[in-house]
């Protein structure tokens, strides 16, 4: 049964690599010219802290540089927000959590952030530029208002302006009148991956074609806008009764995130009924397993949709026979009626995060957790194939892999064919809060540590301490301009050290591929 259940996870595994390589950055023609709708990653968990909870984690607006003022990132006003949950795997929303914006000026006089003066609080009169949000809570056509006016942290400026972000930040975490919290405000994005590589035609050769690191995390650095939402399982499940253990008939859910607009805008907003421009459920779906003309139709349309609209490309997913035709014999992945990762990825493996029953063979894009399943003390980043069944598919954490995991569910690990496959950045570049709101808090957009461009950012660590090493083998030349002395020296044996071990993790991969298979973990 057990591996059975790890078989299943494997397949969904599959499904989700063609699914997660950017997760869901700018994966959509529309999308991608309008960032503050665009859903960029969900999770959904149970948090060591909160056993009996739901946590999700739904974060938007991709590749915000930290230093993008004066007109500093927020989350759209004349947008609507939700973390969608089934409980039914009917793949139609039972409980919907609806997050509506509302950004006030208190001086439009003024170009600035603030009025002047550090702000120490996120109530600071201080602040010129001031978010807030109500959430309601939508259930059995019932709408109920259970947190209103709620703050917004402000962007992280820098220093001057915040000089400890850490205490303003917390300040927006809010407790709910019937248990749980919410925070929403901008964090440092917990997605980690090789985009230019694995962009630039599945380039991951000189991360070495494994798992085995070297890569460069190119979101490092950057933020996003993240909704965190702590509920009791009992908000969420079928009964409206908390769930005894994994075998519960109401364990399972099924967790996404979305964005509406208003069908028409005029100067800036909206008018008349709202309608859907964007969702995400398991990473990298639409990114990588829907083809380019119809992206903008999966954001428009429903899990309870999914098989009838889009079966044909899990059944047959591109990236397959794309990984066969860049890595000729060395991955040999299946291309053709690949169930495995339908049922992994839309269905559920069966007896960890299937839905109890004929609903289980439901094929929807939602992210299933069976809420029964205890958190993993020490989490493994390949989740459910590294045998971690707390993990990605049976939900998401934010250490997850997901670029990795999908990669080698594609390249056919449900299947028997383990490919080491990965792109070599095995975590975030910033640890994780082991408390709500667990995200990072976002760089500063003033960043003292950082020795270029504000995309350098990335190399300051969250202590403050500078970091090039990783970053050095981006790009290199950078190293000229205005920061000579020993760094420019430093920077160039850096670079010139990561390519040599880059070369040198390629060959090395290449001759273990060859000889035999592939290590997992
Ligand atoms: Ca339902
Ligand atoms: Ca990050
Ligand atoms: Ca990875």
């Amino acid at each position: 049964m057990r591996k059975l259940a790890l078989f299943a996870a494997l397949t969904a595994l599959a499904i989700a690599v063609p699914l997660s390589f950017g997760s869901s950055h700018r994966e959509a023609p529309l999308t991608s010219i309008d960032p503050t709708g665009d859903d960029t990653d969900t999770y959904a968990f149970t948090a060591q802290d909160a056993p009996g909870a739901l946590t999700i984690v739904g974060n938007w607006v991709p590749f915000e540089d930290p230093a993008g003022g004066p007109n500093f990132y927020k989350f759209d006003d004349n947008a609507h927000y939700y973390l969608n949950v089934d409980n039914t795997g009917d793949g139609v929303a039972d409980v919907r959590y609806l997050f509506d914006f509302d950004t006030k000026v208190r001086n439009p006089n003024s170009f600035l952030y603030t009025n002047g003066q550090p702000v120490d609080s996120v109530d600071s009169p201080n602040q010129n530029v001031v978010q807030t949000y109500s959430v309601t809570r939508v259930a059995k056509g019932h709408s109920q208002v259970i947190a209103r006016n709620v703050p917004t942290p402000p962007s992280n400026v820098g220093p001057k302006t915040i000089p400890n972000y850490d205490q303003v930040q917390a300040g927006a975490i809010e407790d709910l009148p019937g248990g749980g919290k919410v925070f929403a405000g901008q964090r440092e994005d917990p997605f980690f991956a090789a985009l230019g590589r694995i962009f630039d035609t599945v380039n991951l050769t000189g991360a070495g074609l494994g798992n085995q690191g070297g890569g460069v995390d190119d979101l490092a650095g950057y933020g996003v806008q993240s909704i965190v939402l702590q509920i009791p399982e009992s908000d969420v499940t079928r009964d409206g009764k908390p769930v005894a253990d994994d075998k519960a008939a109401n364990a399972v859910v099924g967790v996404w995130a979305s964005t509406e607009r208003q069908a028409i805008s005029v100067k800036g907003r909206g008018k008349g009924p709202y309608t859907q421009i964007s969702r995400l459920g398991n990473p990298l779906v639409n990114e990588v397993i829907i083809p380019l003309g119809q992206k903008d139709r999966f954001n428009r349309t429903q899990p309870k949709d999914d098989a009838t609209n889009y079966g044909k490309y899990v059944l047959e997913p591109e990236l397959a026979a794309v990984l066969n035709t860049l890595f000729p014999g060395q991955v040999n992945a299946p291309e053709k009626t690949r169930t495995d990762i339908v049922q992994a990825v839309l269905q559920g493996v069966p007896g960890l995060n299937a839905f109890p029953g004929a609903a289980g063979k439901n094929a929807t894009d939602t992210l299933k957790i069976n809420l029964g399943t205890p958190p993993t003390a020490s989490p493994q980043r390949l989740g459910v194939l590294a045998g971690d069944n707390a993990g990605y598919p049976n939900g998401r954490r934010l250490t997850d892999d997901v670029v990795d995991i999908d990669l080698q569910v594609v390249a056919g690990a449900l299947k028997g064919n383990m490919v080491p496959l990965g792109d070599g950045v095995n975590q975030n570049d910033v640890q994780f809060l082991s408390e709500f709101p667990y995200v990072a808090p976002p760089k500063p957009g003033a960043n003292p540590d950082a020795a270029f461009g504000s995309q350098l950012k990335a190399i300051a660590n969250a202590d403050g301490t500078s970091t090039p090493a990783s970053y050095s083998a981006t790009g290199g030349s950078g190293g000229g301009g205005d920061n000579g002395g020993p760094d420019a020296l430093i920077w160039a044996l850096i670079g010139a050290g990561a390519l040599a071990l880059a070369g040198l993790g390629y060959r090395a991969t290449r001759g273990r591929g060859k000889s035999k298979g592939i290590a997992t973990t």
